[in-house]
């Protein structure tokens, strides 16, 4: 599939400090040690509804990870998925009278603008499933051939590794899992399966629903599948960061892991798997199906800068959950207003030491809030103490970095 352009990330002076991440699978913050090209792979959306800022939420946290890597040095090996058949999509498609491919070509679309307008790198990779079934088939058909999987009418279920290591990406108990694959997607009461856990990899041809031909017989991939072969397939196993939201943290990255562990024999699937919290509106997670949703799209539409869409959301930390509330927006226009005026200032206090600061704060699990509170400060200071600011480079300086490692171009 088509990405999208790349913004511009200037180069900074002075050295950075290697990026920690809570992973969620060793429950602590860790260093992350990519190799010269850091490899992450980040769970893309089903493109049935257009892009809210949950979604935006998300995607800004991998990108500021991405932003630290470049920062360090390494280059960035980048892969993400479309969810673009599945059954949310094909429901929508039905309901609202529109073809499925169509419906998310639409989306998709809005989505890269989305994106473009938010400065957020996109993916060297950008895969829909549509276009990767062949290759997901011939992993479903191996699954098969080496008994990790199982018939059960014309559907094709994983086995859930016996192994030991099942669970170890969520740490959820048994029970939890259960709770939570009935809530997302799964189907433990379905008769006739190993494991209530077992996961579908492998849709039969159903009447009336889209189908392929392929290695695995007529029919469609499963959700957890096609993220391990997408992301296996380009990445090789072993990757740096999995990431996405918390509410991909069971079933879906726990299947996918294990899925791909399966396939190759070859653990960990990942090294890092991260999850950034959810944004809730009026005290509910902000979700497709629950329909209480604040688009990306609305508010560029209304004239918002897509830099304070991006500043409101970094105003609190990436794993928190938190709510959008209607004061944020303003408060990260104002904000916004007053980097720039401080940044256009002939001089300011010491830049360099700014800088230090911030990745100091950045490579302790994202911290934007403590960044923003160092940004805020040099700036009033600028602003307020004229005599006080000695620092003719920093200005620019501040620019640069704000743009480099926040991806808000001033
Ligand atoms: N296509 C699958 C992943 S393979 C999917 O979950 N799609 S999605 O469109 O539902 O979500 C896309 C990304 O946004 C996921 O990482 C999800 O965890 C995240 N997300 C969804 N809702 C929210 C929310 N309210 N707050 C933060 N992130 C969210
Ligand atoms: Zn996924």
């Amino acid at each position: 599939m088509q990405s999208w352009p790349t913004p511009d990330v200037p180069e900074l002076p002075g050295t950075a400090r290697p990026l920690r991440l809570y992973d969620t699978a060793a429950d602590e913050v860790r260093p992350t040690a990519p190799g010269a090209t850091a490899r992450i792979y980040v769970c893309g959306i089903t493109p049935y509804d257009a892009t809210h800022l949950g979604h935006a939420a998300t995607y800004l946290a991998f990108d500021l990870v991405q932003r630290l890597w470049l920062d360090a040095g390494h280059a960035v090996h980048y892969v993400q998925n479309v969810t673009d058949i599945d059954d949310p999509l094909l429901e929508r498609a039905a309901a609202t009278g529109t073809g499925w491919s169509e419906l998310a070509e639409r989306e998709t679309e809005l989505y890269r603008q989305d994106m473009t307008a938010l400065r957020v790198l996109p993916p060297a990779d950008y895969v829909g499933v549509v276009e990767s079934v062949e290759e997901i088939a011939e992993a479903v058909a191996k699954l098969l051939a080496d008994d990790h999987a199982y018939r059960l009418e014309s559907d094709i279920y994983a086995r859930t590794p016996s192994n030991g290591r099942f669970g170890y990406e969520s740490r959820y108990s048994r029970e939890q899992m259960l709770t939570l694959f009935a809530e997302r997607g799964g189907d433990p009461d379905r008769p006739g399966k190993h494991d209530p856990l077992d996961a579908l990899l492998w849709r039969g041809r159903r009447e009336g629903e889209p189908f392929w031909e392929t290695a695995a017989g007529a029919g469609r991939p499963g959700w957890h599948i096609e993220c391990s072969v997408i992301a296996r397939n380009r990445l090789g196993m072993g990757i740096d960061v999995q990431g996405g939201g918390s509410d991909l943290r069971f079933p879906h990255h726990e299947h996918s892991a294990a899925h791909a562990e399966a396939l190759t024999g070859e653990w960990p699937f990942a090294r890092h798997y991260v999850h950034a919290g959810m944004i809730g509106l009026d005290g509910e997670k902000m979700s497709k199906s629950r329909g209480n949703l604040v688009f990306v799209s609305k508010l560029r539409g209304a004239g918002v800068d897509p830099m304070a869409i991006r500043l409101a959301l970094l105003d609190g930390h990436y794993r928190a959950d938190r709510e959008w509330t209607g004061g944020r927006l303003p408060q990260a226009e104002l904000r916004l207003a007053g980097w720039r005026a401080a940044t256009a200032a002939p001089a300011g206090p010491d830049g360099m030491a700014l800088l230090e600061h911030v990745r100091d704060r950045l490579a302790d699990d994202l911290d934007t809030s403590g960044v923003l509170a160092a940004v805020d400060r040099w700036a009033r200071l600028t602003v307020e103490q004229p005599g006080g600011a000695t620092d003719p480079t920093a200005p620019e300086l501040v620019g640069r970095m704000v743009d480099a490692l926040l991806g808000v171009k001033l």
